[in-house]
């Protein structure tokens, strides 16, 4: 049987992702075609436009680095740039590559299947309408299917209430109302100091507090970016040589083999230096439950020095192990605490009962709010491919398959058994922890090439070993193991969204960039083993 498809890939989500695997196929000569839900591209940054959202990791390596002319072509205003600016930059790419003729926006893919019989993928859209493809790639990102937690009574609220990632496109007015954010994660401490000294009296709902370092962003003085443009290649190479794909190693030494003053000058010095330098001062800090309590205790000590008010600081103080959690950059969170229109529940201790028509009612009191704001992050790593019906071999649900998140297993985190010519970008069990577009940059050039490799070799069906990922997502357990993210609950291991599984296995990759890309570099290398290869000459188009 001859079969016909109307696409060599289809890929999900128009954001940093999506972009460029399109990008990247269309130039190799596949057609492609991009469905995404929103009306233009951005992905997260399209999403979240919350007051104060901005990247963490530093602007210069929070973007593409493929192409020359781009990367010399865009100038960062500060250090870690605000949502805007990271939106326009995305435009930006997105004409200069004119890759918005193959998006199709305001469509969302609810379900992708595999038909066995003539090796290709079916995808359904909201419309309705199906399309085919050989390749179905996803680049959904990992934090895009936003946890509003199910509250009674929230239908009955009268007042505004916003989740910061789908915030609104509208200007939202916070002039002398009275506003309470729930959570505290990365997200609630860019809003809280943001929206602070806007409204009248604000309401921070705190579960768990959280250790955040000063980002210390600043403006970007033109000589800086000049050095950067003109160092673009060696600021490149970093981005696969360190452990988290920015300019930044682990320190050489150990916390524990340097006296109480040194320990004390390095963490100050790391401390003023910003971005994610504290978390690095030694190298095991996330690793060793002791040399992790000198940097926690740092951090409480600061958080004591900077709250005036010492019941609020100690309610502010978390007792679980720093950097366990995705380390936070702040601008004044602590500081914002001094505020005399700023208030803290903690509603470990006074709960949150019901969300009422005027406010949220928590045990001890009612607290009338003109305005809630959720910013209790999502249903990160597997949630967003959970929210589309995937099914590969045998009608199989990647749900069924991950057995609802509690057994994830991939390959690289780039595939998964039983899902032929289906590949994730930033996919579950990647190295993610640290510069996003430096992952997707190389998932997308790994995928790419496998793609094109398959084309040469004429081989039309890709499917990871059962065998070859249950080995990989035991290593990558094994490595989480060694440090002390499997001991601390984050989003990371699902805790924050309730009825959620904790999975068997640890859903990052934490031995860094640099040893995933040796790792998936060495795997393409030896003729992508681990993969089942097949040709199957019925089916080719
Ligand atoms: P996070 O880091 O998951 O934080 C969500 C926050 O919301 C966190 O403080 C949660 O408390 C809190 N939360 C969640 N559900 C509730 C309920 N039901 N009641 C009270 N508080 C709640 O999401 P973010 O958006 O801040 O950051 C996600 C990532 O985006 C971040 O790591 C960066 O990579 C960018 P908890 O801690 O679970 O007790």
């Amino acid at each position: 049987m001859k079969k016909t498809v109307d696409f060599d890939a289809i890929v999900i989500g128009a954001g940093f992702s999506g972009l460029y695997m399109l990008h990247k196929l269309r130039n190799d000569g596949f057609s492609v075609r991009v469905f995404e839900a929103g009306t233009d591209v951005g992905g997260t940054w399209y999403w979240n436009r919350y007051p104060g959202a901005r990247c963490d990791i530093e602007s210069i390596f929070y973007c593409y680095s493929f192409s020359e002319k781009i990367t010399n072509n865009w100038t960062w205003s500060s250090r870690f740039a605000e949502q805007p600016e990271i939106l326009s930059y995305i435009n930006y790419v997105a004409d200069e590559l004119d890759l918005r003729k193959d998006i199709v926006f305001n469509k969302r893919v609810q379900s992708a299947h595999y038909d066995e019989q003539i090796n290709l993928w079916r995808i359904t859209l909201d419309d309705q309408s199906v399309v085919t493809a050989h390749y179905f790639i996803t680049g959904v990102g990992q934090l895009s299917s936003a946890n509003v937690p199910k509250m009674k009574g929230l239908e009955n609220y009268k007042g505004e209430w916003y989740h910061t990632g789908t915030w609104p496109k509208h200007e939202v007015s916070f002039e002398g109302k009275k506003v309470g954010v729930i959570g505290t994660g990365s997200t609630g401490v860019q809003v809280i100091p943001t929206i602070a000294p806007k409204v009248k009296e604000l309401y921070v709902f705190q579960r768990t507090p959280q250790y955040s370092t000063p980002a210390q962003n600043r403006p970007l003085p033109p000589e800086y970016v000049a050095e950067t443009k003109a160092k673009a290649h060696e600021l490149k190479m970093l981005r696969t040589q360190t452990p988290m794909g920015i300019d930044l190693m682990p320190g050489e030494r150990s916390t524990l083999e340097v006296t109480k003053e040194e320990r004390l000058r390095d963490f100050e010095y790391t401390w003023q230096k910003g971005a994610h330098s504290f978390v690095n001062t030694y190298y095991d800090i996330i690793f060793d439950p002791e040399a992790n309590q000198h940097a926690s205790e740092f951090i409480k000590s600061k958080i004591h020095e900077i709250v005036k008010d010492p019941e609020m600081a100690k309610e502010l103080t978390p007792d679980y192990y720093y950097g366990a959690r995705r380390p936070i950059l702040d601008t004044n969170y602590f500081e914002t605490f001094n505020r005399e229109n700023v208030n803290l529940v903690n509603v470990k201790k006074d709960q949150i009962q019901q969300i009422t028509e005027k406010g949220i009612q928590t045990s001890n009191q009612h607290y009338d709010l003109d305005m809630i704001i959720f910013a209790t992050g999502y249903d990160g790593i597997t949630g967003p491919l959970f929210k589309i019906d995937i099914r590969g071999k045998g009608g199989v649900s990647l749900k069924e398959k991950w057995e609802n998140g509690a057994n994830v297993r991939t390959y690289l985190g780039l595939a998964t058994a039983g899902f032929p010519n289906m590949f994730m970008i930033v996919g579950p069990e990647s190295a993610t922890l640290g510069n996003f577009v430096a992952a997707i940059e190389q998932h997308v050039e790994w995928i790419s090439d496998f793609v094109h490799y398959a084309r040469t070799q004429v081989i039309d069906i890709i499917e990871a070993n059962e065998k070859d990922e249950i080995q990989y997502s035991k290593t990558c357990k094994e490595i989480a193991d060694q440090t002390l993210f499997t001991k601390v609950d984050s989003w990371f291991t699902g805790s924050n969204v309730e009825g959620k599984p904790k999975p068997k296995g640890f859903l990052i990759y934490l031995a860094g960039f640099h040893e995933f890309f040796k790792v998936s570099n060495e795997i393409a290398a030896n003729g992508y083993q681990g993969f089942k290869l097949e040709k199957s000459a019925d089916l080719v188009g």
